[in-house]
């Protein structure tokens, strides 16, 4: 446990000593268990935006119902558990299980009768270890800002003042950039120490592998729009980074069938004028009257499982050889997926600060329980509360990330790129800080920060700074010590998984 987390803790217990058999008791148990779970990340975006199958890539299983159903209304929760196993929790506080079965992969469920509307969430269980870390929430897609199911999203990401977000992290996906999208994200915004913001929240260009229709270069094109969004004042304001993934690829690129595999050899190996005019669209590719040895109901399925950019790539792939099994096929398509990349970003970006995160959702569901009280003890907790969430370093980061990418701090242009990169753009590595290769020698790694220091020492002392830039630079040369603080070894190292010793520590007195 972390030093911060361990704080919270404290906290957590002297509320539930303030408030035992009262009916906040329930609430604040619920806040202590969640301390101790994995890291709770929600897959959010507009309707089809590829959510459920992006899932499902990550999981590695054919989980999340895609396309049409009751169950894609729902806000719908994966986490690790000893056996496969699906609750429903109703509005009216009750619980059942459901009875489930898997329909080619996917996990279909009964829900006995009980309007999807009526079901606050549902909980599926699993027993896969890419669970064990994180925690996956998919949930229902906006429309616009207005409808039923938008709203269920809505409620449950941005449940408004009187409630704390379930979520600790947000992965949010967008086809193109929508002002929808913008709104979205901006409803649960929140400067201060709480819900999205540039920190734990991550955009996706989803259904990268249509841009341009499905070319072979989708990818790069795609790479090359998600740039732009990255720069994009507005976006950068509530997501930290945009990437390009290719959901469907990755999905079907982890559940690849062997039979898959043969009948795309088929299509390679045959006739190349009847494979050329099959690739000519999408609609060619299904027509009823195309020659070739795969009957339309194969051809379709293909095109389900792999859209037509990634049979576009498959093809030449298997003709040259460069992919004789289908384990080099779904590597390969995994690498053109974008997938891997978006991993090891939730990794770095969410897991290796669980703890930031997570106890910043604590204090912030705590704070909504004890701020509404009176009385001498609730008020003192409170004032420690704000002591903790003022006094903790990684949260004036937070904060600090918060105000750049709004435009808030005069930094001189010629900061920008280091103050990205001392906030933990790039990793959170001390070589990374540092603005180096992860293999760079420690001495360097040194001597780039010690400089680093410097630096910002002079811009807090210089009497051309503003109040902003001096106290953002007071923040950073903290945020530098702490980095040569690990990089001695004089805290323990950032490790991203659980159950490992610790994360990221802020060196001495940031909670007083
Ligand atoms: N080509 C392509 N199609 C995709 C990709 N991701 C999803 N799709 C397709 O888009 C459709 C919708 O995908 P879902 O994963 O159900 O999207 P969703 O955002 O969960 O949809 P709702 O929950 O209904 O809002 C399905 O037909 C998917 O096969 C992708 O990366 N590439
Ligand atoms: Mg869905």
């Amino acid at each position: 446990m972390t030093e911060l987390i361990g704080r919270v803790r404290q906290l957590v217990e002297q509320a539930e000593r303030i408030y035992d058999s009262t009916p906040a008791a329930t609430e604040l148990a619920a806040i202590r268990n969640r301390l101790a779970e994995p890291l709770r990340v929600a897959v959010a975006g507009r309707v089809k935006a590829g959510k459920s199958t992006l899932l499902n890539a990550l999981v590695g299983e054919q989980l999340a119902p895609t396309d049409a159903g009751e169950c894609t209304k729902i806000v719908t929760w994966y986490r690790h558990g000893p056996t496969y196993r699906v609750t429903l929790e109703l509005r009216d506080g009750s619980r059942r299980q459901a009875r489930f079965h898997r329909n080619a992969g996917a996990i279909e469920v009964d829900l006995g009768g009980v309007p999807a509307a009526e079901i606050d969430r549902m909980v599926i269980e699993w027993p896969t270890s890419r669970l064990a870390d994180m925690t996956l929430i998919d949930t229902p897609g906006i429309e616009s800002i207005s409808t039923d199911v938008s709203a269920r999203t809505m409620t449950f990401l941005a449940p408004g003042d009187e409630r704390a977000t379930d979520a600790d992290a947000v992965v949010y996906l967008m086809r193109h950039l929508h002002a929808t999208d913008l709104s979205f994200l901006e409803s649960f915004h929140d400067a201060e120490v709480a819900k999205a913001n540039p920190i734990n929240a991550i955009g996706v260009l989803s259904r990268a592998d249509e841009i341009g229709v499905g070319r072979t270069d989708a990818m790069r094109s795609a790479k090359r729009i998600a740039e732009r969004y990255r720069l994009d004042p507005k976006l950068r304001a509530l997501c930290q980074t945009v990437l390009p993934v290719a959901g469907l690829l990755a999905e079907t690129a982890t559940t690849l069938t062997e039979d898959e595999f043969r009948a795309l050899e088929t299509l390679a190996n045959q006739p190349r004028n009847e494979t050329d005019e099959l690739m000519l669209s999408a609609d060619r590719f299904i027509a009823d009257h195309a020659t070739g040895k795969l009957t339309p109901l194969e051809r379709r399925h293909l095109l389900d499982r792999f859209g037509i950019f990634g049979i576009r790539v498959a093809l030449p792939l298997i003709r040259l050889g460069r992919c004789a099994r289908a384990r080099d096929l779904a590597d390969t398509l995994i690498g053109r997926s974008g997938v891997d990349a978006l991993r090891s970003e939730l990794l770095e970006r969410f897991g290796a600060r669980r703890d930031i995160l997570q106890g910043r959702s604590a204090l912030l569901a705590l704070d909504a329980v004890v701020g509404a009280a009176t009385g001498p003890e609730a008020r003192e907790l409170s004032r420690e509360i704000e002591r903790v969430a003022a006094g903790e370093h990684a949260f004036a980061e937070i904060r600090l990330m918060n105000d750049h990418r709004r435009g808030l701090i005069p930094f001189p242009s010629g900061d920008h790129e280091m103050v990205e990169r001392l906030l933990g753009v790039h990793g959170r590595s001390p070589a990374a800080m540092a603005g180096l290769a992860p293999d760079a020698p420690p001495d360097d790694v040194r001597a780039s920060l010690v400089e680093a220091v410097e630096h910002w020492r002079r811009r807090q002392e210089s009497p051309l700074s503003t109040r902003e830039l001096s106290e953002a630079a007071r923040i950073l040369v903290r945020t530098c010590e702490g980095a040569l603080e690990r990089l001695d070894g004089r805290t323990q190292p950032a490790m991203p998984l659980r159950g490992s010793k610790m994360t990221y520590q802020t060196g001495s007195g940031a909670l007083t």
